[in-house]
């Protein structure tokens, strides 16, 4: 194990062992090796799409086609890529534990479903679903799973946030199926300044307040609220574990670090 962090499998393995109820805080990086990009850090896409510009409200209100684009593409991404090793060995941890009268949830802020398809059931998408639409108007949450989303947007490839490329009309956008509604739909994800539904809060909540062991997977860690989850489990003495080839402002208040992907030490920890 390495000198800067403790990296011991076999410490954290019996620390499991014991534990009641486990939670797993998720971001990107958890899909990293399944092929789905990151927002930050090396190839991630917010590099070159400029995040602040495509994940916020204004920028839905100023140029829906522009921002429908991109959720799009990354549905239509999406339909290429399978959960990986991490995603695996979590769902199937949480299927053995659950004989045991044990524990085990996942509080994701990743969008892709990923963890659901693995197999995965006590999952909490704290910033929404890429294959959940809301309209702005009825607000009504619908699922929606069709390649393309419409047919306008078909064509579409990923989104050039340089190039002026013409806007698809709002008519031609996804809208709204409530019988006389017809309104637009918005992607159902937690956009900057937006709150996060509390429902889901809540369920964060008894799951924070209940678990004895905390683990931080692929996620940089910046992005409030889910940020403030390990530090606070920290502060209650709950053992925190950190799995990401690179360093983030949870590492100092985390037990152990585990430096590299996920999905090489989740199968053995989790085994
Ligand atoms: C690997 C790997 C491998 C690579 N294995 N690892 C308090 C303080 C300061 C600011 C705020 C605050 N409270 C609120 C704010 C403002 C804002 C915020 O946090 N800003 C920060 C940038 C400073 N937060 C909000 O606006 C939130 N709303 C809110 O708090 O409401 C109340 C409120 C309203 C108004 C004002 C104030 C308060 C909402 C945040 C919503 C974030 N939404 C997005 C988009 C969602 C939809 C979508 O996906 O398009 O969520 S932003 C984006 O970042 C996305 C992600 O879920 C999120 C987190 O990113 P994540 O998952 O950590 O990914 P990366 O790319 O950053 O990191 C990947 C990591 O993986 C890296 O560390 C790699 O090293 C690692 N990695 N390969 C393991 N193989
Ligand atoms: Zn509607």
């Amino acid at each position: 194990s390495d000198q800067r962090w403790n990296s011991d499998v076999a410490a954290l393995r019996e620390e499991i062992s014991k534990a009641k109820h486990i939670v797993f805080m998720t971001g990107a990086g958890a899909s990293a090796e399944s092929g789905v990009p990151t927002f930050r850090g090396a190839g991630g896409f917010w590099r070159k799409w400029q995040a602040q510009q495509l994940a916020t409200p204004e920028a839905f209100e100023s140029n829906p086609s522009l921002v429908w684009e991109f959720y799009h593409y990354r549905r239509e991404v999406m339909i290429t890529k399978h959960p990986n090793k991490g995603h695996i060995a979590i769902a199937d941890f949480e299927k053995r534990l659950s004989n045991q009268e044990r524990r085990v949830s996942v509080i994701t802020q990743n969008i892709d479903e990923l963890h659901r398809q693995a197999g995965s059931a006590n999952v909490i998408e704290m910033h929404g679903s890429l294959f959940k639409t809301r309209c702005l108007k009825c607000h009504h949450v619908k699922e929606d799973r069709n390649s393309p989303i419409v047919p306008a947007l078909a064509d579409r490839g990923e989104p050039d946030a340089d190039a002026d490329s013409s806007r698809i009309p709002e008519e031609q956008l996804p809208r709204c199926s409530q019988p006389d509604c017809d309104s637009m739909v918005r992607p159902h994800v937690v956009w900057f300044g937006e709150s996060l539904d509390g429902v889901n809060l809540t369920a964060i909540d008894e799951e924070l307040d209940t678990c004895d062991m905390f683990l931080v997977v692929g996620t940089s860690s910046v992005v409030y609220p889910a940020a403030m989850y390990a530090p606070m489990m920290a502060e209650r003495n709950i053992t925190v574990a950190e799995f990401n080839p690179e360093e983030t402002p949870a590492t100092d208040i985390s037990t152990y670090h585990f430096h590299g992907p996920s999905g090489n030490f989740l199968p053995e920890i989790l085994a």
